[in-house]
């Protein structure tokens, strides 16, 4: 009991460090990613769950007793039903699995290329170790990126040095930012709040710092937010 309750805190004092931002979205795209990844997990869970009862089950049927200690049992010479449930079943399995997920893949990359109407473009900047973005009218921002709620938001990743990853686990769709290339992530917030974005490809000695904050506001504090920073700027 006491090994037990030691496992226990443990578990919870690891746990406590994650706050599971990824199954807290607040856009479209993350939802359909945390979607994935749950009804994965839980595809999976049913498979682990009929294996672990089995693998008790035969454990305890075909233990050693003493009648039939010293019985050696017959050879089995294959079985067609068996064969048949355990090749057809995993792939009904997979197809299940494999449906949303291409599904989602291909609406995801096909919003990438898009140009959404009422759209905010911002140009993101990724260097060792910081985030720049550039809105509409030359307004820059070091490390904290502005967005309004409700519109579309076109993200324009650029890389000054190294591979960088762009990553709001709240609004999803984590996407690689390359030197040299110019790559487009469009998400739209549906909450205004602050939440965190980092770097999630290790770039450097200062990865780990790389952290930028991001506000969402209502469109008209956004849009206040913009006049305000332009007028600082003159
Ligand atoms: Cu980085």
């Amino acid at each position: 009991m006491k090994k037990l309750s030691f496992l226990f805190s443990c578990l919870v004092l690891f746990l406590s460090g994650c706050s599971m931002r990824v199954f807290n979205p607040i856009s479209e795209t993350a939802r359909d990613q945390s979607f994935l990844i749950l009804f994965s997990f839980f595809l999976m869970m049913i498979v682990l769950v009929v294996v672990f009862v089995m693998f008790a089950r035969f454990m305890w049927k075909y233990r050693e007793t003493e009648e039939n200690k010293h019985t050696i049992p017959e050879d089995e010479e294959g079985n067609k039903a068996f064969e048949l449930t355990w090749t057809i079943l995993p792939i009904i399995l997979l197809i299940v699995l494999a449906v949303p997920t291409v599904r989602m893949t291909y609406d995801m990359s096909a919003e990438v290329t898009s140009n959404p109407a009422n759209a905010v473009h911002i140009e993101v900047t990724a260097q060792q170790f910081s985030w720049t973005f550039t809105y509409e009218g030359g307004v820059q921002t070091i490390n904290n990126v502005t967005l309004p709620k409700d519109r579309p938001v076109v993200f324009h990743l650029n890389s000054k040095d190294v591979i960088h990853s762009f990553w709001i686990p709240r609004l999803g769709g984590k996407r690689d930012v390359m030197p040299g290339e110019n790559r487009r992530l469009i998400v739209t917030p549906e909450e205004t709040g602050t939440y965190q974005g980092k770097c999630a490809e290790f770039c450097g000695v200062d990865h780990a710092k790389m952290r930028f904050t991001t506000e969402v506001k209502s469109q008209q504090a956004y849009q206040q937010w913009l006049n305000e920073e332009k007028k600082e700027m003159e």
